[in-house]
């Protein structure tokens, strides 16, 4: 056997599959895979049935953890290289293996090692986005949690220097040396150097006496790198082979090794920095950047632990656990050192606290300093934690959001018409509102991100918003926070997302952390009521009277109110009006919040065979940033972009084409035709997002591909109604079923207790 895959299996069968799918795909033949489960994970013995060509010899560890089970993995390997690959991994082509094992053998290796992508995605989803040209190239150290965007390149080398001849001496230090600075050096922090995409030889592991240390937990590969490299004579490294490595965007309920929370981590941090430098000479290359790592977690992370934890044992017994081990840094090591780091080291070396304490202190506020004279408007986030969070919650103050602070509409508009109406004078109703409307009522309007704006949200009693908060927010004993959520899903949320493919993958983690602030979330039916619970882990109380935006399509002059709006709007009369209002795409956007609008409806078609009794009114979802310039087709086709209300350009229309939208669920209410423009619904449906309901079977009129079939359907609207109507009786049943008109006024009832 040439080439043993090592594989330890913690655990997640699906992404195992990715994982197995990838290498039964390698065009090179002659390997195994060992595929080693972590004590009492699930059962893959179906899964490796799958796969008989893979040689896959199943072993269970013969300890605990990643450590234990790579090493077991090497103990039963049979081949001559060595590679390893988590479960939740996947390769990138099918090529790598054999250039692999052909580069080892042409050339003799102890070690081969080449790049990695990294992805939030799962392998499909990869292979359907990833592009290496659009990608580029990234540098690594910004590859971190955190990190926006689907897939990166994960740069490992633009150091082309020194590639002209050289002896075979000099030219093998210069590979050692190149290797030390992509595995070690340009690693961010202990927890990105790894084993992962490297071909070892097996008798040089043997020889050298690399083992994984089963003592540690989070940082195992960081002493057997550091080691390999030291004993390594032979180390190349391999040009566009590539290895696919998953980021976890679930770190709530599957976090990866390097997203858990665990209070041991730090010791276990300093033992595996301490085996890795264990043996090695203090002048080496690799020697001094472990140690500029360590100082540097010490300088940019424990001390604001010593400054912010509310846990003394940063102050005590992690800062001398952490003081011994520096003090064994050699001299050389602790040079080129800015200013602050420089006193802090000097007050642990001398096992000050209180001076490390005040050190870092003076440095956070020069920091705090230059970054106001350079973004004078980040003072007011300081203002909010500092002063505004201080101050005490205003009793009667109530602050509305709608659409990030877009547009006067949605739920908080009715349920602040409401209490204004009903209750004038009872509280302070201020508005998060960017734009000229004038509030009816007697509500104060604030800009999202001004001065009041923080300064609200920090001491208003009550909240009542139609999408997520800032995530900076604080929620103080006594504040209420009504969600009000904006549209019954159909689109798959969150904990229900398999991946996530726009423009904040981590957003699990936001999402959770904001939906811990809600004390009512409104549900609009029984079936978001549901979803509701699973897709935002939501476990508080649930108000399930309907949508407060939906009771103006049963207020019984909403005829009327329609007549108004369409006249409001300029429609000329006897003219029939069509609303197109799309949602936005997850993979198409410019920046976070920014997406793009690519019009797919043929306006000039349309006119000519509907302009005579029809116009249309077009409207974007308010992500997108796109401007549209209708100004070809006036009198034919509407802006409606900017108007606040959508509910009421449902009045003020007759049919409506919509697409992913939860429009629909609303617009049910009204009981008029609707339309549903699907141009890209595979894609959409099976590639981005996933659908809660079989929309092929559920939706209440016909799904439609061209704008030929969008005219033909409006031609013939009888017959389509007609057609679908049984179906919208069920439709109506299962998502307006609970609409009444009454539900902002049973809402305001169950929370802020007025009848
Ligand atoms: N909307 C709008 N104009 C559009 C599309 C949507 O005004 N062209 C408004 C509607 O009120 C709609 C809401 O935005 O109900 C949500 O829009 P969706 O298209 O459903 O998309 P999204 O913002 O992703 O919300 O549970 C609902 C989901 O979160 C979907």
């Amino acid at each position: 056997m040439k080439l043993s895959v090592i594989v330890p299996f913690s655990g997640g069968i699906k992404m195992l599959k990715d994982c197995l799918d990838s290498l039964s795909e390698q065009t090179y033949k002659d390997f195994e895979v060992v595929l080693v489960r972590d004590h009492d994970t699930e059962d893959v013995s179906a899964l490796v049935a799958e796969y008989p060509a893979l040689r896959i010899n199943t072993v269970d560890s013969e300890g605990k953890g990643v450590a234990a089970a790579r090493n077991t993995g090497i103990k039963n390997a049979t081949g001559e290289y060595i590679y390893f690959i988590d479960a939740d991994d996947f390769m990138y082509d099918g090529s790598e293996f054999e250039k692999l094992v052909a580069l080892a053998d042409a050339e003799g290796t102890d070690l081969i090692y080449g790049k990695k992508i990294s992805t939030w995605f799962t392998r499909s989803g990869f292979q359907s986005t990833f592009d290496p040209v659009e990608a580029g190239l990234v540098d690594e150290s910004k590859n971190e949690e955190g990190e926006e965007g689907g897939n990166e390149l994960v740069n490992d080398d633009n150091d082309t220097e020194g590639d002209e001849e050289l002896e075979p001496e000099a030219f093998e230090e210069r590979e050692r040396s190149r290797a030390v600075k992509y595995l070690i050096t340009k690693r961010k922090g202990f927890k990105n150097i790894s084993v992962l995409h490297i071909l070892f030889r097996k008798s040089f592991i043997e020889n050298a006496g690399l083992q994984f240390d089963e003592a540690g937990t989070y940082y195992v590969d960081v002493p057997f790198v550091a080691h390999a490299l030291e004993n390594a004579v032979k180390v190349r490294r391999i040009q566009d082979v590539y290895y696919v490595k998953r980021k976890h965007s679930d770190p709530i309920n599957t976090p990866s090794l390097a997203q858990i929370q665990d209070e041991n981590r730090f010791m276990d941090m300093l033992s595996s920095y301490e085996k890795a430098v264990e043996g090695l000479p203090e002048d080496s290359k690799a020697r001094l950047h472990l140690d500029r790592k360590l100082i540097g977690y010490y300088t940019g992370y424990l001390a604001l632990k010593i400054r912010r934890s509310e846990n003394d044992e940063w102050r005590t017994t992690k800062f001398e656990a952490i003081r011994k081990v520096i003090d064994t840094i050699p001299k050389e090591n602790k040079k080129h050192l800015k200013f602050h780091q420089r006193r802090l080291l000097k007050a642990l070396h001398q096992g000050d606290a209180v001076k490390a304490y005040k050190a870092i202190t003076a440095h956070l506020m020069v920091k705090r300093f230059f970054k106001l004279l350079r973004h004078p408007k980040t003072i007011r986030r300081v203002l909010y934690t500092h002063v505004f969070l201080k101050k005490p919650i205003k009793e009667n103050v109530i602050l509305f959001e709608s659409f990030l602070g877009k547009n006067y509409s949605d739920s908080p508009k009715y349920i602040y018409e409401y209490l204004a109406k009903n209750y004038p004078g009872k509280y302070k109703f201020v508005w998060i509102l960017d734009n000229k409307t004038k509030l009816p009522y007697e509500g104060t309007k604030i800009s999202r991100r001004g001065f009041r704006y923080y300064y609200y949200l920090a001491v208003s009693k009550y909240f009542v918003f139609n999408m997520r908060q800032p995530v900076w927010f604080v929620k103080r004993d006594g504040m209420v926070f009504l969600e009000t959520w904006h549209g019954t899903p159909l689109k798959k949320l969150v904990f229900d997302m398999d991946e996530v493919h726009s423009a904040s993958p981590l957003y699990k983690k936001e999402v959770y952390n904001q939906s811990r602030a809600w004390d009512y979330l409104i549900a609009a039916n029984g079936f978001s009521s549901k979803v509701f619970r699973s897709c935002f882990m939501y476990d508080n109380e649930m108000l399930e009277y309907g949508y407060p935006r939906n009771d103006l399509m049963h207020a019984p002059d909403r005829d009327q109110i329609g007549l108004d709006i369409r006249k409001k709007l300029g429609i000329p009369e006897g003219k029939k009006t069509i609303l197109y209002a799309p949602t936005w795409r997850d993979d198409e956007f410019y920046d976070k919040g920014k997406y793009k609008f690519t019009l797919k409806l043929d306006l000039d078609m349309m006119r000519d065979q509907l302009g005579d009794e029809y116009v249309v009114l077009l409207r974007t979802h308010y992500f997108i940033a796109d401007a549209l310039d209708l100004t070809p087709y006036k009198g034919f086709a509407f802006n409606v972009c900017k108007y606040n209300d959508i509910t009421e350009l449902y009045l003020a229309s007759d049919i409506i084409i919509t697409d992913y939208s939860s429009v629909f669920f609303d617009y049910a209410n009204l009981k008029r035709p609707m339309l549903f423009y699907t141009y890209d619904l595979e894609k959409y449906r099976d590639v981005l997002r996933g659908f809660y309901i079989d929309i092929e079977e559920e939706l209440p009129g016909p799904l439609l591909f061209t704008t030929q079939e969008v005219i033909d359907s409006i031609k013939d609207i009888d017959g389509v109604t007609a057609k679908y109507a049984d179906r919208y009786d069920v439709f109506y049943e299962k998502f307006c079923g609970w609409e009444d008109g009454n539900a902002a006024k049973n809402v305001c009832k169950r929370v802020f207790g007025v009848d």
